[in-house]
C-alpha cells in the first residue's frame, strides 16, 4: 500500500504549463466552461479553481449524466446552483443536447454586452474556455460543440499547443485546447473515487486497495446492483473473502481452484468502467 497515496503527484509536467497558459488566457475569455463528472461532482472539481478563473463567469458542465444516479445528482446540481453556480447537466455520449448549455452561455453574455453597449461597443461572441481534470469529457464536449471529430479522446490526456480560436456559432467562440487542471487529490476519499471511476490513471493507487473502496461504496450506496452482479449481500470483514466469492462465481482461478486476485481486479475493475450504471460516488451530506 502506497502510504504517501495523498501527495500522488501524477501529473506530468505540462499541466503546470496549462495552468500557466490558463491563467494568461484568461483576459481574453469570457465564460468557462468547468468540466466535472456527473457520478463525482465534488471529486472531479478542480483544485483551486476559483483562485485561477476568480470571478470569471462560469458554467459548471456536469458530463456523464447517462451514468450517475440521478437522485443523487439532483441534491448536487441544487447545492452548487445555492452556492450561485449555473449548472448544466449533459450526456454527451448517448444523447446529447446541448441546447441548455447555449441557453445559460446566453444569459451570461448578457450583461457582458450590455456593459459594452454602455461603453459604446458592438455585442461580442461569447469566447470560452473549457476547463477540467482529465477524463471528465473535456475533448468530448468540444467536438459536440465544434459538431464533427475535431479532437482526439480517449484516456489520455492532450497535450498544450499553441492557442486557437473555433468558431461555434455567431454566439459562441472556443479555445480549442481545452485546460487540464489538477484534482483535489490530497483528500484521500478524493483520490479512491478518481481511481474507481477512471479519471486518474489506475496505476496511482493499488488497484486492490482501489477494489475494495468500489466493493464497500456499492455496498453503501448501491446494495442492490451489488447483489445482482455478484450475489454479495454482506461484506466481509477481510476484503479477501469477499473476493474469493466474486473470483469463484466469475471464474477467476489458478490450477488448484485458488481465487487469482489479479482477475477479480479485473473484473471489478471492466464492470465499473462498462457494467454500472446509476451510480454517483460523492454524497453532498459528506461534504458540507
Ligand atoms: N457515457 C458517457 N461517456 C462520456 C461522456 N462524456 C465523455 N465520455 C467518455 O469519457 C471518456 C473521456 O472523455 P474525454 O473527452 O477524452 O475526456 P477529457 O480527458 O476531459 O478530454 C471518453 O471515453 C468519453 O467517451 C458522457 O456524457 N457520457
Ligand atoms: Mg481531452
Amino acid at each position: 500500500m502506497n502510504d504517501n497515496k495523498t501527495n500522488i503527484n501524477w501529473y506530468p509536467g505540462h499541466m503546470a504549463k496549462t495552468k500557466r497558459l490558463v491563467k494568461e488566457q484568461l483576459d481574453l475569455i469570457d465564460i468557462v466552461y468547468e468540466v466535472i463528472d456527473a457520478r463525482m461532482p465534488y471529486s472531479s472539481k478542480i483544485k483551486d479553481i476559483d483562485e485561477i478563473i476568480k470571478n470569471k463567469p462560469r458554467v459548471l458542465v456536469m458530463t456523464k449524466y447517462d451514468l450517475c444516479d440521478k437522485v443523487e445528482t439532483a441534491k448536487w446540481i441544487k447545492y452548487y446552483e445555492e452556492k450561485g453556480y449555473k449548472v448544466v447537466p449533459l450526456d454527451l455520449e448517448t444523447n446529447c443536447n446541448l441546447k441548455p448549455l447555449y441557453r445559460v452561455t446566453d444569459e451570461l453574455m448578457v450583461s457582458i454586452n450590455e456593459k459594452r453597449e454602455n461603453k459604446g461597443m458592438l455585442k461580442k461572441a461569447a469566447r470560452v474556455l473549457i476547463i477540467g481534470i482529465p477524463n471528465v469529457g473535456k475533448s468530448t464536449l468540444l467536438n459536440r460543440l465544434v459538431g464533427k471529430k475535431a479532437v482526439e479522446t480517449g484516456n489520455k490526456p492532450g497535450v498544450t499547443k499553441n492557442l486557437n480560436w473555433i468558431r461555434i456559432n455567431e454566439k459562441i467562440e472556443l479555445l480549442d485546447t481545452p485546460g487540464i487542471l489538477w484534482p483535489k487529490l490530497d483528500e484521500e476519499r478524493v483520490a479512491f473515487n478518481l481511481a474507481s471511476l477512471s479519471a486518474i490513471k489506475e496505476e496511482i493507487l493499488p488497484l486492490y486497495n482501489v477494489c475494495e473502496y468500489i466493493l464497500n461504496t456499492l455496498y453503501e450506496y448501491y446494495p442492490k446492483q451489488l447483489e445482482d452482479r455478484y450475489g454479495i449481500k454482506e461484506i466481509a470483514e477481510d476484503i479477501a473473502d469477499t473476493m474469493d466469492i466474486i473470483g469463484k462465481k466469475r471464474g477467476c482461478l489458478v490450477k488448484g481452484g485458488l481465487v487469482d486476485y489479479d482477475k477479480v481486479i479485473t473484473v471489478i475493475m471492466n464492470d465499473i468502467k462498462s457494467y454500472f450504471k446509476n451510480i454517483t460516488f460523492d454524497r453532498v451530506d459528506n461534504n458540507d
